[in-house]
């Protein structure tokens, strides 16, 4: 069956890498991608899908250029984790997507939703703006999609003394979240940080890409360096999680979650950081204060790292199937 798909992305490392996952799955046909402000600027963001479309041999897949901020206050660009350009700082040779819509992304997410109803998959891998500019157009976006897909949040509260990896996409837009999140959808899952933050590349894995030189993996090797080095001060070790990949493969392969929790999201402020989470303890009773009652996300909690990783490894050697 093949699987139209739409991808919201701020053009990180990971991001490239889910990108380069989704162009190699042959029952997926990408429509479009639409760029959003986060892990770098928004110009940098349009730019670095043109470059990894262009890698990924899909360099006429329409692109349309969406916000250059949150809806209230400042964007917080994360330079120092993905590089000044957002791949990194290793390509010179960055280029604009062939095809650039005049529109913008909110406009076409409307337009491509409310033509294709039931029939198109959404991923965001992004801050949550363009989702929300969208749904100001159109309330029921969502239900007009036949899912979508986020990379962020928090999934349910975590056991007492653990705590979960910094939620960026949350963190820098809550508004926009807030109305994703409590917007009617067909289907909901969040790929959070509690899920992501369990499934990481290491030195192995980057090694394992260079030794194949193909295209695809040699790009995807040169990048996920920087990212490793970032996530040293983190872990002490050369490893990064694979955020945005698993998402993009969770929304083709729900199967690889092993385990989820199902439940309303709230955005939750505890004056250190913004979090979206399923308003539940880890034993999965009710929280201690009286909730937003949301419609329902389903929260990936435990992942088969051994069907994913395998599978995501192979897809960045292979490259898009050739017709
Ligand atoms: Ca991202």
């Amino acid at each position: 069956m093949t699987r139209k798909v739409i991808v919201d992305t701020d053009t990180g490392i990971d991001d490239a890498l889910a990108l380069l996952f989704l162009t190699a799955q042959p029952e997926v046909h990408l429509l479009g991608v639409t760029a959003v402000y986060g892990n770098c600027v928004i110009d940098d963001a349009v730019r670095n899908i043109g470059t990894v479309l262009g890698v990924a041999g899909h360099p006429l897949v329409p692109v349309a250029k969406g916000a250059d901020g949150p809806l209230e206050a400042e964007a917080h660009i994360a330079h120092y984790v993905h590089g000044h350009d957002g791949l990194g700082d290793v390509r010179l040779d960055r280029h604009e997507p062939a095809v650039l819509l005049a529109e913008s992304a909110a406009e076409y997410l409307v337009d491509m939703a409310r033509a294709n109803p039931g029939e198109i998959d959404l991923l965001t891998l992004g801050p949550l703006t363009n989702i929300a500019l969208a749904l100001r157009v159109e309330p029921d976006l969502l239900t007009l999609f036949r899912s979508i897909t986020i990379m962020g949040g928090s999934g349910p509260f975590p056991e007492v003394g653990r705590s979960d990896m910094f939620d960026a996409n949350i963190q820098n837009d809550p508004v926009a979240a807030a109305a994703v999140f409590a917007a009617p959808a067909t289907r909901r899952l969040m790929v959070g940080v509690n899920a992501t933050a369990t499934v990481i590349t290491d030195e192995a894995f980057v090694e394992t890409l260079s030794e194949a030189g193909t295209p695809t993996s040699d790009f995807a090797a040169s990048i996920l360096a920087f990212y490793l080095d970032f996530y040293k001060l983190a872990f002490g070790r050369r490893v990064s999680p694979v955020h945005d990949g698993l998402a993009a493969a969770l929304m083709l392969h729900p199967e690889w979650m092993t385990q989820s929790v199902t439940g309303p999201v709230n955005i939750t402020d505890d004056g250190f950081t913004v979090r979206a989470r399923v308003m539940q303890t880890a034993s999965g009773a009710p929280v201690a204060w009286e909730i937003d009652p949301t419609p329902d996300t389903i929260a990936a909690t435990v992942i088969d790292t051994d069907a994913f990783l395998p599978a995501f490894l192979d897809a960045l050697i292979s490259g898009a199937p050739t017709a």
